[in-house]
């Protein structure tokens, strides 16, 4: 599991937010925790894999733009015993 976060361009009110979680969680079918951020202008969600090409596009069709996606590593606390 990874945690991609989108920098996007042209998100201004709390509707642009729900239609970048809607185009995100078509186009990664698998993702959890989908969230956008206007005000930061950034989508952070988990998933195992991203088409980053067909997510890209799917955003930019709508009217946005990607600047930047950046993926961690992702760990749930409290998973792994010392
Ligand atoms: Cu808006």
């Amino acid at each position: 599991m990874k945690k991609y976060t989108v920098k996007i361009d042209g998100m201004m009110c709390g509707m642009c937010e729900a239609h970048i979680n809607d185009v995100i969680r078509k186009i990664v079918p698998g993702a959890k925790k989908v969230t956008s951020s206007h005000s930061k202008g950034i989508s952070t969600f988990l998933a195992e894999e991203v088409n980053e090409e067909k997510l890209i596009q799917a955003i930019s069709e709508m009217g946005y733009t990607v600047l930047d996606i950046e993926s961690e590593e992702y760990k749930k606390k409290g998973l792994f015993f010392h």
